[in-house]
């Protein structure tokens, strides 16, 4: 039987999802939706064939989807996932869990207290082949103890609106994610530091800066954001382990030589460089789905995450190093 699914909050990301649901993957459809622009959600309803609801929380309450996807923008991601805890069924929101590290765990509560796992969070990264390799090497200790990383998380531009935090708190937390499961620790403290501004940015964005992670057992992790590179979106992740320096393969595309270069074309935008992890993601949260559990990033990944990025932003306002300090993990996630 397929999983029925709803999707609340239809703009870019929303439908790309349903698309990949409908006509690529298996298992599932998305037969409802719902956004707070009716007219706009309406004409996304009827070119996709689903039923329309004016009000999200309604659509989740009313037994005709046995699954959600919150695509809202991230202030509302909240409001959402707590209809669908209320109402007993699985819900996959994209990233951030919340915006605030304090939603994030009213969440993480409210789970709990329902006594069942039912959310995921859209860190998309985690179902990415090269990261997977990666994690295959570093669990097994393939190459020894890794020590420290070098990551760069590199976009071609961004626009006005994006400002000093989204660094950190938009792009670098998905390397926070990734990065924290790669290792299979937490992390111990949080700094950034800036480098010279690129005559791209604007007012409001220090452009690129530098995170740095040290994490639970001693590793260090420095990660580049460089959002207004101008021309590629580059996702970089090398870790050097007692015996080896790994590097994180990107997708292959062909090699052309031509006008006396020879070379391959490179992603400009993270839907395409990551649009198998994507597919990945969402095949393998319907796969579970269905079977009654939650396989990917949990409530409290997504909580440890904020917390994690609130501390880089105070380190990088206050320019110290900021120790993170957060609940142990409740037995509830284990
Ligand atoms: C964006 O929101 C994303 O999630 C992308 O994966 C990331 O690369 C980009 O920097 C963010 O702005």
């Amino acid at each position: 039987k397929e999983l029925r699914i709803g999707v609340v909050g239809v703009g870019a990301i929303g439908r790309t999802h349903i698309e990949r649901i409908n006509d690529q993957l298996q298992g599932g459809r998305v037969i409802a939706c719902s956004d707070v622009n009716t007219e706009f959600g309406k004409k996304v309803a009827e070119n996709y064939g689903c039923t329309f609801y004016e009000d999200g929380e309604e659509m989740i309450a009313s037994g005709d989807i046995d699954a959600v996807i919150v695509t809202t923008i991230d202030p509302y991601h909240e409001q959402y996932v707590m209809a669908a805890i209320k109402a007993g069924i699985y819900v996959f929101c994209e990233k951030p869990l919340a915006p605030e590290a304090e939603a994030c765990k009213r969440i993480v509560e409210a789970e709990i207290s329902g006594g069942k796992q039912l959310v995921q969070v859209g860190f998309m990264r985690r179902y990415d082949q090269g990261y997977r390799q990666l994690k295959e090497a570093i669990k097994n200790r393939t190459y020894g103890e890794p020590l420290l990383l070098h990551c760069a998380h590199r976009n071609p531009a961004v626009d006005e609106s994006y400002d000093t935090p989204m660094a950190v708190e938009n792009s670098m937390i998905h390397e926070i994610d990734v990065l924290r499961w790669l290792l299979d620790e937490d992390y111990d403290t949080a700094e950034v530091v800036f480098a010279k501004n690129t005559r791209r940015t604007h007012a409001n964005l220090m452009d690129p800066q530098i995170m740095i992670l040290t994490t639970k057992s001693g590793v260090r992790i420095d990660v580049e954001a460089f959002v207004n590179t101008g021309h590629c979106y580059d996702i970089k992740c090398e870790v050097c382990c007692e015996d080896a320096i790994l590097n994180l393969p990107e997708p292959s595309n062909i090699e052309v030589c031509a006008n006396a270069v020879r070379g391959h074309a490179i992603h400009s935008d993270w839907s395409t460089r990551f649009v198998d992890a994507y597919n990945v993601e969402i095949q393998e949260w319907i796969n579970s789905t269905k079977e009654g559990r939650v396989d990917g990033p949990t409530a409290w990944d997504g909580y440890v995450g904020q917390v994690t990025a609130k501390a880089a932003s105070k380190a990088r306002d206050n320019q110290t190093v900021v120790k993170i300090e957060m609940e142990e993990k409740p037995d509830f996630y284990n």
